[in-house]
């Protein structure tokens, strides 16, 4: 039956091991994996020979039918599903946003726009604004909706910015709730200085975007987040990281031993600001991003860092806009939506950029693009593995085979694509998801309310020992001896 497949003879790629087996698969599960299984005819065959059999792609970033900035991401649950499912990556966690302020609203409206999903998802919630309201409903949302993390804007002034004291209680009833707290790192209040004081320089293009923001902003407020968070004792996770400026914040509380993850972007990784200067203002203006795509350099540290541990996972920031909707900012960068494509591009880039370079192992690249992320979030091993037991959720990808991007053939709704024309090797030629073959020779079979929502439960392995060692600094500020040395000391 259609629910049988056997994928032969690859090479089976797990985040700490590979070897060469067979796949054998039955209605939506992983039931079997090692050499020479042996199968009857009612069982679909995909020969994997010299290719390599992954994990399907997990983004964790993603905007799917977003209102923002006035207007909607023109990706929803179905076009942004089929682009990602076209380039292997076959689950995503999209960013719900409260209505109002109102996170139940919000929640049901999400669970309304992904009906047309094509494959598995989950959510995060953004916190948009802050009252007891919200931090009840936030227990509402782990407890019974399966939502694990909660992304806080230090950035967008007047609109979703919080302040330190809202991000510490933001913290704090993460902590207590055993939900990850997530960060837009950029200094908001700077921000809006910059715009103004580049805008009244008569810059209006979408430079002004980037010079608007510098990498000094993003490196002061994830500096800032990391040390409430170290204050809190609370794990800490900042999107979207993309500067060098970010990045050495990050490296230095991780040597320290504190609980910080740094998730990097597609386009942070694999572009530079240049772009912004094209003469045409639709060419330009699709790169407008926040925080900004920066000068070049970043692009190649952030690679670095990736190789090296100091940062953990891959995410897109998937946030597409049309040329006519990045129009809506021609004479004023500071209205132009911000966001750029990437769900569909993302494993192709990743391969080409640190695998094929040579930078990470294809062990490294299934953690970066698919197994950390299942840990952090709390799926694994349902997602993120190729194990007995585990979702059907696979690509098959050639190594010596190559691919081309252009809003030509792409599968987002998109007129444009940041990458267009970038080239590289190593294509995924099969996806499955849950157990279907969905992409295959260049085609895609996908049915409309096939995904599933997938739960995410709340401490993930970020909280091992967190309440033990509180437990512990508290008993030390109540001990006599502590006491007896405080007084001497003043
Ligand atoms: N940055 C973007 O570019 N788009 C969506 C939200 C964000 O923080
Ligand atoms: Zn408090
Ligand atoms: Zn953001
Ligand atoms: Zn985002």
């Amino acid at each position: 039956s259609s629910g049988k497949i056997l994928i032969k003879q690859g090479t089976v790629v797990n985040a700490h091991h590979k070897v060469v087996a067979d796949v054998y698969i039955e209605d939506g599960i992983i039931v079997s994996v090692r050499p020479n299984i042996a199968v009857g005819d009612d069982v679909k065959v995909i020969d994997a020979t010299g290719k390599y059999v992954m994990p399907g792609g997990i983004d964790p970033h993603t905007h799917l039918e977003m209102d923002f900035m006035g207007t909607v991401t023109i990706d929803d649950f179905y076009t942004g599903q089929a682009a990602a499912l076209a380039g292997g990556t076959t689950m995503h966690i999209d960013f719900v946003i409260p209505i109002n302020g109102n996170l139940s609203a919000g929640f049901a409206s999400y669970v309304d726009k992904a009906k047309k999903s094509v494959m598995d998802y989950g959510f995060h919630m953004a916190i948009t604004k802050w009252d007891e309201a919200v931090s009840k409903e936030m227990e509402l949302m782990v407890k019974e909706n399966g939502i694990n993390s909660f992304k806080f804007f230090m950035a967008y002034k007047g609109a979703l910015m919080i302040n330190d004291e809202l991000l510490l209680h933001g913290l704090e009833k993460c902590k207590s709730l055993g939900a990850l707290a997530m960060v837009h790192a950029e200094n908001g209040d700077g921000v809006a200085e910059g715009q103004k004081r580049i805008f009244d320089l008569g810059i209006t293009g979408p430079e002004g975007h980037a010079l608007s923001r510098p990498p000094v902003l993003e490196g002061e407020a994830t500096a800032r987040a990391i040390r409430l968070a170290s204050f809190i004792n609370a794990p800490l996770y900042v999107v979207h990281v993309m500067s060098i400026d970010a990045m050495e914040e990050i490296a230095k509380a991780r040597k320290s031993g504190q609980r910080v993850i740094g998730e990097p972007v597609v386009s942070g990784l694999t572009l530079d600001d240049s772009g912004l200067w094209d003469s045409d203002f639709t060419t330009a203006a699709k790169y407008v991003m926040s925080p900004p795509i920066r000068k070049t350099g970043h692009d190649k540290a952030l690679q670095d860092a990736l190789a090296t541990g100091i940062l953990q996972l891959v995410g897109t920031d998937h946030c597409a806009f049309n040329s006519t909707q990045k129009a809506f900012g021609y004479g004023d960068f500071r209205k132009i939506p911000n966001g750029v494509n990437g769900i569909e591009e993302r494993m192709h880039l990743i391969w080409e950029t640190m695998v094929e370079s040579g930078k990470i192992s294809v062990t490294d690249y299934v953690r970066i693009t698919s197994t950390e992320c299942a840990k952090i979030f709390n799926i694994y091993p349902r997602k993120g593995a190729i194990l007995e037991g585990s979702d059907a959720d696979i690509i098959v990808l050639n190594p010596n085979a190559s691919f081309r991007i252009s809003a030509i053939s792409h599968h987002s709704r998109s007129d444009t694509n940041v990458y267009e024309g970038k080239t590289g090797k190593g294509k995924v030629e099969v996806t499955i998801s849950g157990g279907r073959v969905v992409w295959e020779e260049g085609n895609l079979k996908i049915t409309l309310g096939s995904g599933k929502y997938i739960k995410m439960p709340p401490f993930s392995y970020l909280f091992d020992g967190i309440d033990k060692a509180d437990a512990t600094y508290l008993a030390s500020l109540h001990s006599p001896v502590h006491r007896t040395a405080a007084a001497a000391a003043y």
